[in-house]
């Protein structure tokens, strides 16, 4: 799902079940002073609690249709969670309440003592004013069961109490169980793209630097089929292969906001444009470094060939969702083709020559583009000056 809903959630629920013991407590004092503080101080936490909803919608917007639609479901219900605590509130502090009940009071005793027609109007309209305030009541406590259902209501208390456990629980289970290690190198797109998907998820990890001229032990004991980077180490258990390593962090993590749509036949698509960006599109670009003159020249065609295939036929899987832009949520695809192509001005500045050319593929360069405005892939992307040093140095330009 999303941890920050969740903590928002976890809040909320805290606020709503401490206003709802006030609102009981604040309707039997007779202290007026302490009455009136008592109702500053729900309504401040009356207050607080909608601008927590209003932060868990925003929050809820932001995410993948799937995660989305749950959220905002919640959400309807901690809606009349707050109307059904308005509605104490009011009843708590409406002046026609109070005055009926004292007029009535005072008028049972005067009635006692002496039956004026004075105090017997008195008496009619305070009882017409209670029957008044009775009428709003029911008619509140119909649009609310209206709206929401007598179970969802009958229902929050309890749901609120074991959220407020059960979240408790995994955030000290999570404490003391996850540890998260990746092994990478900084230049490497694959160990980028998991760097990515854990800051996605919002999962804390620890990030240590191999040096590939002298392997560690640490990557050698953990990879020793490959010996490459990227390796992920949770709690000690050890993942190798960028791909596998992403979609063990979606399982894991499966709380967290999605990177696989939740539709099978969506997924799958997701993953055989991946696996096709892997197995043609990165190779593709690997030649273009590699090979001198001539051999470059039909390399970047042959490579633009390849991305107008690979953008065209992503697009007419996705159709108008697709490509990523601001706002949304990033995907896999974005993730693995972001932190790759994303540094397409890298290359560029490299090699002294347009690698990817906007004549040909200018819809693929925007999605590039949309990508690297997004916070967290500006934040995983190597500095560009830095990256284009090291390319340079080793394959250069063509003279
Ligand atoms: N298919 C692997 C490729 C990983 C890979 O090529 N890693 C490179 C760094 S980008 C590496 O560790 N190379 C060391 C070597 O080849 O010895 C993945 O996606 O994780």
């Amino acid at each position: 799902m999303s941890e920050v809903f969740e903590g928002y959630e976890h809040q909320y629920c805290d606020l709503s079940a401490n206003l709802s013991r006030k609102c009981g407590s604040a309707s039997l004092l007779s202290d007026q002073d302490q009455k009136q503080q008592e109702v500053a101080e729900i309504k401040a936490g009356l207050d607080d609690a909608e601008a927590l909803i209003r932060k868990m919608d925003l929050e809820a917007r932001s995410l993948q249709a799937g995660v989305k639609a749950t959220l905002l479901a919640k959400l309807r219900e901690y809606n009349s969670d707050l109307n059904k605590l308005k509605t104490e509130f009011t009843r708590l502090t409406s002046p026609d309440a109070d005055h009926a009940r004292e007029d009535l009071l005072e008028a049972g005793m005067a009635d006692a003592h002496l039956a004026s027609a004075d105090q017997s109007e008195r008496l009619t309209k305070s009882i017409e004013r209670i029957d008044e305030s009775s009428d709003q009541i029911r008619e509140s406590q119909k649009v609310m069961l209206e709206t929401v259902g007598v179970s969802i209501l009958d229902d929050l208390h309890q749901q609120r109490e074991t959220l407020l456990n059960s979240h408790q629980k995994k955030q000290l289970m999570e404490e003391k169980t996850n540890q998260v290690v990746l092994l990478g190198i900084w230049p490497s797109g694959a160990c980028a793209r998991v760097a990515l998907a854990l800051k996605l998820k919002g999962i804390l990890y620890k990030y240590v630097e191999e040096d590939l001229t002298n392997k560690s032990e640490l990557l050698l004991k953990n990879n020793p089929i490959h010996k490459k980077v990227p390796v992920l180490l949770h709690n000690d258990k050890a993942i190798a292969e960028s791909l596998v390593i992403l979609e063990y962090i979606e399982e894991t993590w499966s709380h967290t906001p999605n990177i696989l749509p939740c539709d099978p036949y969506q997924r799958a698509k997701v993953r055989f444009w991946v696996n096709y960006f892997d197995q043609k599109i990165r190779p593709a670009i690997n030649l273009v470094f590699i090979s001198k003159a001539e051999e470059r020249k039909k390399a970047i065609e042959n490579l633009n060939e390849m991305i107008k295939d690979f953008y065209e036929g992503v697009k007419k899987d996705f159709g108008e969702e697709f490509p990523y832009c601001k706002g949304k949520c990033l995907g896999l695809l974005d993730i693995v083709v972001g932190t790759n192509a994303g540094n397409y001005k890298v290359i560029n500045d490299a090699l002294g020559m347009e690698v990817i050319h906007t004549h040909i593929n200018s819809q693929f360069l925007s999605w590039m583009d949309a990508l690297r405005e997004h916070p967290l892939v500006k934040d995983t992307l190597p500095p560009h000056d830095k990256f284009v040093a090291k390319f340079r140095g080793k394959f250069g330009p063509i003279n």
